[in-house]
């Protein structure tokens, strides 16, 4: 029989049958993101919620200026500002119960500070003095996470783990939009959808990645939708409306607990300052675009709302800022004053077990200040 009369009786047949494993519909974000100050939902804001979120407002605005000011006293060796990006910052803190875990970045000192933690503490890692300062585990808050992206993966193994345990714990992890670009990112949210880990990425979409604009980083219609492929929900928030950020992160905690897996949440706001104190902002973008944003600003945008509602009076304001300048002060004395440090710590607390190249390094530094007469 010829190859051609073999195959003679062959009729081509659909392939079984596929669908989508879950509907893409529900998973997709809003076209446009989601506000509450302004809008008729402001009204059924929680006002105690709203003046609450005003004064970690103005303290984080002074907090963010404080330690700006103590990178240039050389006092601090360097400070990620997150002005103009504290809405953020304090709705995800406030938006965890205490069993919960917060997995910042480099530029979230702000979000820790709100969560509770010594405002001093906090800024230890930037000060160069020793690994994090704080105990991760007694705040529930994992260490400023200096490598793009690496916290996500920590985020969702510590929500995967708890879940397994039984724990009603969800993890809350920030990064940039640069981070997005991150082989980390991918990652975490693949392995967060495939376990349904109870945890919600906030991406901080402040414009830039250092000098690279958002245009340069992604072709993608929105990074809330970047969800979607991985099978998890994307939302889209302004950034800049407390409010609003609380709210929408407060659902995504709600249905991480309750076993609905991962969220995914781009909210939308500016990096008004440099990058960090090292930076020059001016070489890549113009004042129009900041000062636009500067018109946007979430300590604006909440005060109008309060005070138009009658829930803030001029004292009212006077008292938050009048808070925001004691911590201040005392953020300002404290890292005035030179801390004890012995150099061998740097090899402390890095491995369980140090391996020969630390162990080397570390007798290298030994027998250094030894020679200068310097006992640790
Ligand atoms: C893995 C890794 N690559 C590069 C860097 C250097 N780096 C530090 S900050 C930064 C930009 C990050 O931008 P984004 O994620 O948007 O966060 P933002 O600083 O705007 O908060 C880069 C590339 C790094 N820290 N880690």
């Amino acid at each position: 029989m010829t190859v051609m009369e073999q195959r003679g009786g062959y009729r081509p047949s659909p392939p079984p049958a596929w669908q989508p494993r879950t509907d893409p519909a529900p998973l997709l974000p809003d076209a446009e993101p989601y506000r509450v100050l302004g809008t008729e939902a402001a009204g059924k804001a929680d006002p105690g919620l709203l003046r609450r979120l005003y004064a970690e407002l103005v303290r984080g605005r002074r907090y963010n200026a404080q330690a700006t000011a103590l990178t240039k006293q050389g006092r601090l060796a360097v400070y990620p500002s997150s002005t103009g990006q504290e809405a953020c910052e304090v709705a995800a803190a406030l938006v965890l119960e205490d069993r919960d875990w917060l997995f910042p970045s480099y530029r979230d000192t702000l979000a820790a500070v709100a969560r509770g933690l010594d405002p001093v503490e906090a800024l230890t890692l930037l000060r160069g003095d020793w690994h994090t300062g704080y105990d991760p585990h007694e705040h529930r808050i994992a260490p400023l996470c200096t490598p793009l992206a690496t916290q996500l993966p920590h985020a969702v193994g510590l929500a995967h783990a708890a879940r397994l345990k039984g724990d009603d714990v969800v993890a809350l992890a920030l990064v940039g939009d640069g981070g997005t670009s991150e082989g980390d990112f991918h990652e975490a949210l693949n392995f967060a959808a495939v376990w349904q880990a109870p945890v919600v990425f906030l991406v901080q979409n402040n414009g830039f990645a250092i000098s690279v604009p958002l245009a340069k980083q992604t072709a993608a219609p929105s990074l809330a939708h970047k969800a979607v492929g991985y099978g998890m929900p994307g939302r889209l928030v302004d950034g800049n409306d407390a409010a609003a950020v609380h709210q929408v992160l407060a659902d995504a905690v709600r249905h991480a607990r309750a076993g609905g897996g991962p969220t995914l949440v781009e909210a939308i706001t500016y990096r008004v300052e440099a990058h960090t104190n090292a930076d020059d902002a001016t070489r890549y973008r113009g004042d129009a675009e900041v000062d636009a944003w500067r018109d946007h600003d979430p300590i604006k945008l909440l005060e109008h709302e309060l005070t138009t509602r009658g829930l803030l009076d001029d004292a009212g304001i006077q008292a938050a800022r009048d808070a925001a300048e004691t911590m201040a002060a005392d953020l300002r004395e404290r890292m005035n004053q030179d801390p004890v440090l012995d150099p061998m710590d740097l090899f402390a607390h890095v491995y369980a077990e140090p391996t020969p190249q630390l162990l080397e390094q570390r007798a290298q530094l030994q027998a250094e200040l030894e020679a200068e007469g310097e006992t640790p």
